[in-house]
């Protein structure tokens, strides 16, 4: 390996090649060969709503129901997620589509509350340097996901995962989710090529997520399928069965036939790296 990843972080990065971090939620493994799809809307916005996503997102082969309850929003204005009835809601949708959950925390004290519904943990990109928020799911039970910061570099990513380690939990799965950048095209710039630095330099899985990644519903399916040619561990993707009414980040989010279409062509480009869908 020739990157240069500070060699006082000692969880985060392998100590030999073989080392590999892998996750078991119920009959799921992430980071063995069968690449996770977790999915669903960016927010949890009502019964109605999260129960159809969780159907769509069963049906066309998803394994991971996402739905935000608790959201961190560029102004206090907009919508904030409907809190622990999100939770429950998110839950309900679990017992009847079997589907685990994924949902942010997003503030030190509501940590038991969401782990207690939850079954893994989400640290958004925008809390990735929340150092009490990473101590404190580092003594949680449940795996947590951990986005990368907007303007973070790897390094900084893989130190902040070193706090959830060394607080004695050792299930963090790794999400990217694209930089700042000066190119208004795109919300952000996808950093695709984190996905095989995280492979090569870290025993733990990586997952994508081209929804936050682009901000543009067309590119996600070409930016999924980039990143689990690149061999991401899995994706997060956004999906709304009514893209045109969602409380947040609809432009992104794709319509059931279009996240049903990208599960199907997902399985040749799992197959031609190994690995199955
Ligand atoms: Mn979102």
């Amino acid at each position: 390996m020739s990157f240069k990843i500070s060699d006082k972080i000692k969880l985060a990065v392998k100590q030999s090649p073989e080392q590999v971090t892998r996750i078991n939620i119920g009959d799921l493994t992430i980071g063995g060969n069968h690449v996770i799809v977790m999915a669903g809307p960016c927010s949890v916005e009502n019964r109605e709503q999260l129960l159809k996503a969780a159907q769509v997102v069963k049906d066309a082969g998803g394994h991971i129901l996402r739905g935000g309850a608790f959201k961190p929003r560029t102004l206090p204005y907009s919508f904030q997620g409907l809190g622990e009835e999100g939770l429950e809601i998110l839950a309900e949708a679990r017992d009847k589509t079997g589907l685990p959950v994924v949902t942010e925390v997003l503030a030190p004290e509501d940590v038991e509350l969401v782990e207690s519904y939850a079954d893994i943990l989400q640290i958004g990109a925008r809390n990735m340097q929340n150092y009490p928020l990473l101590k404190k799911v580092g003594k949680a039970e449940k795996p947590v996901l951990l986005k990368r910061g907007m303007a973070a570099t790897i390094e900084e990513w893989l130190g902040c995962a070193e706090y959830i380690l060394a607080g004695g939990n050792m299930n963090v799965i790794l999400c990217e989710r694209g930089l700042r950048s000066f190119d208004k095209v795109t919300r952000n710039i996808l950093d695709v090529t984190a996905v095989p630095v995280i492979k090569q330099v870290s025993p733990l899985p990586v997952v994508l997520d081209p929804s936050h990644g682009t901000g543009v519903r067309s590119l996600v399916s070409p930016m999924a399928k980039a990143g689990v040619a690149a061999g991401a561990d899995g994706l997060m993707l956004e999906v709304h069965p009514y893209p045109e009414k969602a409380m947040s980040d609809g432009a992104q989010s794709l319509p059931p036939e279009m996240f049903r279409r990208l599960m199907s062509e997902l399985k040749p480009v799992a197959e031609a790296v190994g690995k199955s869908v």
